[in-house]
């Protein structure tokens, strides 16, 4: 492939974790539940040893070095801080992650640092119904605080992991019965872009030197067919999916499209007076882009039943339910990508298309913090895993975003998911994303072994050409 542009000696080559994947001691060491270790699928390992990175944060360190990490994205879990959700500081969960720190710095790996990947404790939930109350702005604000007074070093940050994934994903979010559940949602959503603006707010304030912005999960949206009425409802799926988010992130506003949508349908938010202002005011640095796949919709009637999305857990067969909004849209299948074994679409081109939009409509510089795919690793008889269709994933996918850059998309830095095998969220460690193999599996921890993987050096070549490597295949 003939690509011109060169990635710049400043590009952050890296890869990313976040804490309840990989850390394990989930309620040991002064750590308390989090909603999302709570509502994990017991089919699979459960989140009390993980990756056991609580144990060998040293020697993961070391694997990163010599991978050639510039740049390593972790999350800091927030009941390990405020194990009461607030108040009280376990310091044996910030020298844990000052160690972290220390190291990383020692080695030159930039650090860039999650403070909330779906990990609210338990407790603030049980107390006042977690992200459905506007206490948890407070406390959430007080979280950082303490984050931004304790690791005054770390230069990036990101202040919540993959807003958007509440309305799909329920296992992030604990939602109470007696209430609409789509109503819950967007009130929800209205009070973590608050908490998010409060971060950043903070971060200005306490860190002027740093930089922050939030971290989306994205998944464009292309009209199953050219019937008018389908490119419509692509618009809207990626209005009410990606631009409620990034407008209210970038512009503080909630699209009019959206905004009438909810009007219309009784699902708007409480917004109280001064909110409009603080989002407006909050505007992030970057943009953290999670990419994995594209997603075909059509348009579908609104006498249609509601359908949520159901994932495909277990990779056997192909029976992922799309979900859909009456009147608005459905998900469909595509019949020109690739498929994961979790039928996650592959689509490299879809990720230059999306960063093209992204970038032409906001002009924000873009951090890729997550991009990978799932597979089933095996251990061969050589000890080695060849895992080449992660490789040829990840390949095709710098590719594009090479590509991107030479259209004129500002990027800082790739962090690819995941630096090391975790937890997969909604499917345990059956579903393997890491350049490091780690030998468990959902039901023996065995010892934990970390074993480099084909695509670990794969990467390690790629880092040390600064991408030069990619374009020689
Ligand atoms: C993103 C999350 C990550 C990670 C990834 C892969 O949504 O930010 O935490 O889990 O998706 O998803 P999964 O583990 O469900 O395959």
């Amino acid at each position: 492939m003939q690509i011109n542009k060169r990635f710049p000696d400043s590009f952050l080559w890296g890869a990313a974790t976040s804490a309840y994947q990989i850390e394990g001691e989930h309620l040991t060491h002064g750590k308390t539940l989090s909603v999302v270790e709570k509502n994990m699928n017991s089919n699979y390992a459960d989140p009390s040893v993980a990756s056991g990175h609580y144990q060998h944060w040293e020697e993961d360190i070391e694997l990163m070095r010599e991978l050639g990490l510039k740049a390593y994205r972790f999350s800091i879990a927030w009941p390990r801080i405020l194990p009461n959700g607030r108040g009280e500081i376990n310091q044996e969960g910030i020298s844990f992650y000052r160690h972290i720190l220390d190291k990383l710095k020692a080695y030159q790996i930039e650090p860039i640092v999650t403070i909330y990947h779906f990990d609210l404790p338990q407790c603030l939930q049980e107390e006042y119904g977690g992200w459905s109350s506007r206490k948890v702005i407070v406390d959430f604000e007080e979280f950082c605080e303490v984050l931004f007074t304790q690791f005054p070093d770390v230069n990036y940050w990101l202040t919540i992991n993959e807003q958007s994934n509440m309305f799909q994903l329920p296992y992030l979010m604990e939602f109470a019965p007696d209430v609409p559940l789509e109503k819950q949602k967007y009130e929800m959503n209205h009070i973590m872009t608050l908490a998010h603006a409060k971060a950043v707010k903070l971060c200005r304030e306490m860190l002027p030197e740093a930089k922050i912005g939030p971290a989306l999960g994205i998944i464009p949206n292309y009209p199953a067919t050219s019937k008018p009425e389908d490119v419509l409802a692509a618009r809207h799926a990626d209005d009410l999916r990606t631009y409620l988010f990034m407008d209210l992130y970038m512009k503080g506003e909630y699209r009019s499209f959206v905004w009438n949508y909810l009007v219309e349908n009784g699902l708007e938010p409480t917004i109280e007076r001064g909110d409009m202002a603080i989002i407006k005011s909050a505007k992030p640095d970057f943009i953290g882009i999670n990419y994995y796949q594209s997603r075909v919709v059509k348009y579908i009637s609104a006498e249609a039943e509601k359908k949520e999305l159901k994932l495909n857990y277990d990779g056997e067969d192909d029976d992922t339910q799309f979900d859909n909004i009456p009147g608005i849209f459905e998900g469909a299948a595509n019949p020109y990508t690739d498929k994961t074994r979790w039928d996650w679409e592959i689509d490299p081109i879809g990720f230059r298309y999306l960063l093209n939009e992204l970038y032409d409509r906001y002009h924000i510089p873009i951090m890729i913090t997550e991009n990978g795919i799932g597979t089933l690793d095996q251990v061969t008889g050589d000890q080695k895993i060849h895992d080449q269709e992660r490789i040829d994933f990840l390949n095709k996918h710098l590719q594009q975003l090479q590509l991107a850059m030479k259209d004129g998309v500002e990027i800082w830095g790739y962090m690819a998911w995941s630096f090391i095998d975790l937890l997969s969220t909604s499917s345990g460690f059956r579903k393997r994303y890491g350049f490091v193999y780690v030998d468990r599996d959902d039901h023996d921890v065995k010892k934990l072994e970390r074993i480099k993987k084909d695509s670990f050096t794969w990467y390690q070549e790629v880092i040390a050409s600064n991408g030069q490597y990619l374009i020689d295949r």
